[in-house]
């Protein structure tokens, strides 16, 4: 393939300015999300590179094809390996299963191609180990990689960071956050990739939980210590829907296949500072679609965010006389607060896909002038083994369980 589509610019930050060159492996969902963040970011934010939508790639030739006219990309490739060849490429967005990240980005930076690969970061430590490996050797080489956690980027969760960095919690003594979904509900729900471990590594845990143990280390500023873990599949056959998962003709006789993940996970864990975390990542909470919350308690104060209010951050000030504490909200749409100076005036909110447009504008900055950008794949890594060690807790029966570092 590689056939271009009529020039129209796509994600131009203005022809002035050089081109990054993206190609994007992926056209699902995040796919379309990280699309939506390379055609705006140049357009919103004042970037020294132009993001170009040079290359979207996908196995199916009419998918990818139909894909590429959506989503704006200039041409589509059916095979990474022709992608990460090509010289008019200079970075590779990986928005595949988790399956494929270790080996398409390892293949990237091996060709001199800056990375960003969608979170969790792989399906196993040894996997992640290899990707943080190769990036540390790419970063020699002036290549930089980045996983995408996305939720760092609303603008709320980036000002609690400042708050808190800037002391305004105090010691931090409980951080308790839950992320919550029902599409698997239903029973008859299909069985797809997401649900088989090959090739999403694990379930609710690895896509839910990766971005709440990501999120509350960022916002602590600390890294967990060890963590106690229950896990637990409710249903454990679904039916197979056309045989659309890879590799399980062999178990279709009956029309149905076993889920190989979990999916609910409850953990609780320990930062070195003392302070107490608890987790909670289910794909069964009824009545709840995407459903993210953090609540962050410290001797100072307290902050609460909730991805459904995502313009809003809850601030508890305790050095505030008691006759008139209380929480109070903050609208965080000012100028003055984080990505929001290059949108609309105050009080005009933002959504979901922002957060998509923020990590590209975070990326490109960060490769304009060569330093890493956060988070890093040992970053991602590190969620890694934080993972690892709540499959192990929850398989030991909830023995508390250190990370190994
Ligand atoms: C599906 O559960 C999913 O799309 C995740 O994969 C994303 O990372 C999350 O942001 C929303 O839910």
């Amino acid at each position: 393939m590689g056939q271009p589509n009529p020039p129209e610019g796509a994600g131009e930050a203005g022809p002035d300015k050089p081109p990054l060159r993206v190609g994007m492996v992926g056209y699902a969902f995040m796919g379309a999300a990280h699309s939506q963040g390379w055609r705006t970011a140049g357009r919103v934010f004042d970037l020294p590179l132009r993001p170009a939508l040079t290359a979207i790639c996908g196995r199916d030739p009419a998918a990818v094809r139909a894909a590429a006219d959506r989503h704006g990309w200039a041409s589509a490739e059916t095979d990474w390996r022709a992608l990460i060849e090509r010289d008019d490429i200079d970075l590779v967005d990986i928005c595949t299963p988790g399956d494929s990240h270790a080996e398409i980005a390892v293949a990237a930076l091996a060709a001199g191609k800056h990375v960003l690969c969608e979170k969790p970061l792989a399906n196993t430590v040894e996997e992640a180990q290899a990707m943080t490996g190769a990036a540390q050797e790419a970063l020699g080489r002036g290549r930089l990689a980045m996983v995408g956690f996305n939720y760092r980027r609303v603008p709320a969760t980036a000002l609690a960071r400042r708050m808190i960095a800037d002391g305004k919690l105090g010691s931090l003594r409980h951080i308790r956050v839950t992320y919550l979904q029902d599409w698997l509900v239903d029973p008859e729900f299909p069985l797809t990739w997401r649900l088989r471990k090959e090739l999403a590594g694990s379930g609710a845990l690895g896509d839910l939980g990766a971005h709440i143990v990501d999120l509350a280390q960022y916002l602590a500023g600390e890294q967990l210590s060890g963590v106690s873990a229950l896990t637990e599949t409710f249903v454990r056959e679904r039916p197979l829907s056309g045989g659309s998962v890879k590799g399980l003709s062999a178990v279709s006789a009956g029309g149905t296949g076993p889920v190989t993940v979990d999916d609910a996970a409850l953990f609780t864990g320990r930062f070195p500072s003392g302070a107490l975390a608890s987790f909670e990542a289910t794909r069964y909470a009824t009545g709840r679609k995407n459903a993210l919350r953090i609540e962050l308690n410290g001797e100072r104060g307290s902050l609460a965010f909730d991805l459904e209010r995502l313009n809003e951050l809850s601030y508890h000030d305790g050095t505030e006389p008691a006759t008139h504490a209380g929480f109070r909200r903050i609208l965080v749409t000012e100028p003055e607060h984080p990505y929001l100076d290059a949108w609309w005036p105050p009080g005009h909110g933002l959504g979901y896909e922002h957060t998509f447009v923020h990590q590209a504008r975070d990326l490109v900055r960060a490769i304009a002038e060569g330093r890493q950008p956060d988070p890093s794949f040992a970053d991602g890594l590190q969620v890694q083994r934080v993972l690892a060690a709540v499959e192990e807790s929850a398989e030991k029966n909830s023995v508390y369980t250190p990370i190994a570092v």
